[in-house]
């Protein structure tokens, strides 16, 4: 790492001491930055860098809440406003026992980037709380996030800050955490997006991160004059990203054969298909189980029980042509990077954010490997939330078909984007560069527009 960007990754790392997941995400876009901003001494005369690594603000906050016992419990929330030089704040909620500010920052950081990419205006920030929803009833899901828009409301506005979900947040929550927010306000607005379709979410609003995942990854292998057809796929996760991004791929003629969760993982060589797909949707987001059900229903699948301190995870060394890692960060360690380049695997992309450890992202880029970084790969989903925003501030609803070939366009603008910037400043085809340059460069020079602030 060279003279410009060195002595900034040193006081992030030292003024935020011990935040790991915010120190590597910082650091793989600075690796970036670090090849252009020679040619740019404008961007640091105004000190861009320093200021884009530090949030605008961070709110962190205590959630008390009963549980069915009559016990009152406690979790700490956050909201990271990151930057809102192209917009309002906007990025996902995560609830999840593990969130902390480090990886709110990290996931607010890479927001700021990927929404610069969309070409929508949208500012980056993230939020969420260490509360784990797995075997809490609906009523205490209910009156958790009662208890957490009662603080977060003061802080968000359909102008200011608008949230969405993420990891633990889906349809249920979003409906909660609404409610609770126009009963406060008294206001009707687009204060989160991800809603229902009948009370203002936009269509495909579900569906976009995956697709968009899969759209995405089709223009890429259209650079080497290749299709899903036949390809076999692995995916990762088994929430919202990972099931419309087999959703998708079955339509493109792939082939999918793993899922997975924090408890384990299926492999099924027989390929998932739209009728097993349909039993993991039933079984993730009507009954709340767990993915080795589905080794019980389909007992010719492999079932491994994994734990995240594992040497590496069985998903990974299986044969295949295309990985997407679409659970959380590092979910992909050294070792299992290196078992996807050793079975020559052809893509990966990241549905997930920051799925790949650093030395994963080096190496399947020296083995030219296409590879879709998540700040490009997964922006389909705020995308679409950019789209919610436009028709409830419009007050229309667009069709199904409309959203789609919205999402397409912009998957595909993003693609090219990446390889233009690539081939500028780059090796044309690295898509991390390329991302990281492109979305830092229309932020910065928002930054530079609107001067000291
Ligand atoms: P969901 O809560 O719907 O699903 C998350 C999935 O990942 C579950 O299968 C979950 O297993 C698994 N998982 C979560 N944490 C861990 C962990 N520590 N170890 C192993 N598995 C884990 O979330 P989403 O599908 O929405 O999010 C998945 C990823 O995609 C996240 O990285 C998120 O930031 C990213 N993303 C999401 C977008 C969206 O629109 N929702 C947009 C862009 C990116 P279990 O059920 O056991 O918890
Ligand atoms: O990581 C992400 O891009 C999301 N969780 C979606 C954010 C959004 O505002 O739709």
């Amino acid at each position: 790492m060279e003279h410009i960007v060195k002595p900034i990754m040193e006081k992030v790392t030292e003024k935020n001491p011990g935040e790991q997941e915010f120190h590597q995400a910082v650091h793989e876009v600075l690796l970036s930055l670090d090849k252009v901003l020679d040619s740019y001494p404008n961007l640091l005369y105004h000190n861009i860098l320093g200021r884009i690594v530090e949030p605008e603000r961070v709110i962190m906050f205590r959630i008390p809440w009963t549980d069915d016992q009559g016990n009152l419990q406690v979790n700490r929330g956050f909201r990271v406003e990151m930057n809102s030089s192209l917009g309002p704040y906007k990025g996902g909620l995560r609830f999840h026992p593990s969130v902390n500010l480090s990886i709110m920052k990290f996931l607010a950081f890479e927001q700021v980037f990927k929404n610069s990419l969309t070409g929508l205006n949208l500012g980056g920030g993230k939020g969420g709380c260490d509360f784990d929803p797995k075997g809490k009833s609906d009523l205490e899901v209910m009156r958790f996030c009662q208890s957490f828009m009662t603080e977060l409301y003061r802080h968000i506005g359909e102008n200011t800050d608008i949230p969405a979900g993420d990891i633990g947040v889906g349809a249920r929550e979003i409906g909660f955490l609404f409610g609770q927010y126009k009963r406060i306000q008294n206001q009707f607005t687009g204060v989160l997006t991800g809603k229902g379709s009948e009370w203002g979410g936009s269509f495909l609003r579900p569906e976009a991160t995956g697709f968009g995942l899969v759209y995405f990854s089709a223009n890429m292998l259209e650079t080497r004059r290749e299709t899903f057809e036949d390809k076999r796929c692995l995916v990762s996760g088994s929430g919202n990203v990972a099931q419309f991004t087999a959703e998708k791929l079955l339509e493109l003629g792939a082939k999918v054969i793993s899922f997975s969760d924090s408890s384990g993982c299926i492999i099924d060589n027989d390929g998932i298909d739209h009728e097993k797909l349909s039993f993991v949707k039933e079984l993730k987001n009507v009954h709340r189980g767990r993915i080795a059900e589905y080794q019980e229903r389909y007992p010719h699948a492999e079932y491994h029980r994994t734990n995240p301190r594992d040497a590496s995870n069985p998903i990974w060394s299986q044969k295949a042509d295309c990985a997407f890692p679409c659970a959380t960060q590092n979910e992909i360690n050294p070792k299992d990077a290196q078992h996807l380049v050793e079975n020559n695997v052809t893509l990966v992309a990241e549905g997930a954010n920051m799925p790949t450890c650093e030395e994963g992202v080096q190496l399947f880029i020296e083995r030219n490997i296409l590879f879709g970084p998540a700040k490009a790969a997964n922006a389909g989903g705020v995308a679409v939330s950019g789209l919610e925003m436009a028709q409830n501030g419009s007050r229309i609803r667009w069709t199904r078909n409309q959203v789609d070939d919205e999402l397409h366009r912009i998957m595909k603008k993003i693609h090219s984007t990446c390889l233009e910037y690539s081939k500028l400043y780059s090796d044309e085809g690295n898509y991390v560069d390329g991302a990281n340059i492109a979305g830092f460069m229309r932020a910065a020079n928002a930054m530079l527009d609107q001067g000291y602030v």
